[in-house]
């Protein structure tokens, strides 16, 4: 498999090249000086969305930036049945260079190779490069993608990042538009599909020893934002017994929500984030803010453990003396992939990879946001020790020109199905 044999006119080797340049290109583009971070409309956003619309462009399509900062190429008719496909461009703080970027990558290699055959299909091809996927500038929830999908919550233009700027100003400094994203909606009835191709980010493809996986379904995921408030005093005369010490209360109840998390099958949950005032040495903190991330594989067994998370965390403040409050920003339910898009992606890899198993995504994607609007579907890619949200993330120049490989045939086999269709 994928020694340069080419299956169709897609030779794997090549694809496997060209996307490993592009990644590294795309790698180069960073905020920080050491590292790959790549917030939401940020000025490498901005640069990464400009190289990407130039690729777009010299894979045949009509591209454009538009009013959410997505970065869309359209190959084929402006009107009528579209088949979508991309993932996002922006990052976590110090990330790796495939989550993401790895399917805008891959979705223009298929349409330059889907052009390059001279196809017609019936249908047009819109690449999308997302750019709020991360979240982790503003608390919202796949936001540019909600924009495609016809999601976006118009409260989310007034949330603040971290620098006290608003997402409505941040849009406007990118050379976006907050007076136009919510008019970006698709026309469901037009819109046949979402194919979305990404990182495993586990270790399931690396433990089977193959390179591509169909995902079957993603998990259901909720973030809050915590707060939990005591009474900041001198670390050397409060006695212990009279202490409302918050990092102390915030402590306990990171290790209850790890517990909570641990005690359910395939369930998850993390705090991420933490804040300590006033974070001298010598004062007992009086106020800490946290974050938690809850996921598991179904909305019920999430909605239990938020249910025992919440009854834990006011216990131990109501113990404690503490006052605590928890502000939800972001709940996406669990997602399917629809059956006829996990066929399409098990049909090519069989293929092409010859084997691919089903595997449930525990991360999050755009796919949960553009299921509002169209069927969707994901096809995995191994990466080494299933790492992911660090730079260690890595991925093989041979699975990469497989997969790709995989998603052009794919794309060929819901071409023909459409075609057939119609008869
Ligand atoms: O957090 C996630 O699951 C995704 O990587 N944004
Ligand atoms: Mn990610
Ligand atoms: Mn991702």
């Amino acid at each position: 498999m994928g020694n340069g044999i080419a299956t169709g006119s897609t030779d794997i080797a090549a694809l496997g090249a060209r996307a490993m340049a592009m990644l590294d290109t795309l790698g180069a583009i960073s905020d920080a000086p050491d590292n790959l971070t790549r917030l939401y409309l940020s000025p490498a956003h901005r640069r990464a969305a400009h190289q990407v619309r130039d690729w777009m462009e010299a894979a045949g399509c009509e591209a454009h930036i538009d009013a959410a900062g997505n970065v869309v190429g359209r190959y084929g008719p402006a009107e009528g049945p579209v088949l979508y496909c991309g993932s996002h461009i922006d990052t976590v703080i110090d990330a790796g260079r495939f989550d993401g970027s790895l399917g805008v990558v891959a979705a223009i290699l298929a349409v330059e190779a889907l052009a390059g055959e001279g196809r017609v299909l019936p249908f047009a091809i819109e690449i999308l490069a997302f750019g709020d996927e991360e979240n982790v500038r503003f608390p919202t929830s796949l936001s540019s993608t909600q924009a495609i999908a016809g999601g976006y919550d118009p409260r989310w233009l007034d949330v603040v990042d971290g620098d006290g700027v608003s997402l409505a100003q941040a849009l406007r400094e990118f050379g976006g538009d907050p007076d136009a994203v919510t008019g970006l909606a698709r026309d469901p009835a037009q819109a046949l599909g979402y194919l979305e191709l990404h990182i495993e980010q586990g270790p399931v493809l690396e433990r089977a020893d193959l390179p591509v996986g169909v995902v079957t379904a993603i998990a259901a995921a909720w973030r809050a934002d915590c707060v939990l408030r005591g009474q900041a005093g001198h670390a050397g005369t409060v006695p212990m017994g009279l202490r409302r010490d918050a990092l102390s209360g915030a402590a306990e109840m990171i290790a209850a929500i790890e517990g909570i998390g641990a005690q359910h099958e395939g369930g998850v949950a993390t705090v991420g984030r933490i804040a300590a005032v006033p974070g001298a040495v010598n004062v007992i903190p009086g106020e800490v803010r946290f974050s938690i991330d809850a996921r598991a594989p179904g909305d019920a067994m999430l909605a239990t453990m938020l249910a025992e998370i919440d009854a834990a965390c006011k216990s131990i403040a109501e113990r404690r003396g503490l006052a605590f409050t928890q502000a939800p920003f972001m709940r996406a339910p669990a997602t399917p992939m629809a059956e006829p898009l996990q066929q399409a992606f098990a049909a090519a890899a069989h293929a092409i990879a010859g084997d691919a198993p089903l595997i449930p995504s525990g991360a999050g994607h755009d796919a949960v946001a553009m299921a509002r609007l169209c069927p969707v579907g994901m096809l995995f890619v191994r990466c080494a020790g299933g790492i992911s949200h660090n730079p260690a993330e890595s991925i093989t120049q041979a699975d990469a020109g497989c997969a790709v490989a995989v998603l052009i045939e794919a794309i060929r086999r819901i071409a023909a199905d459409q075609a057939a269709a119609r008869g």
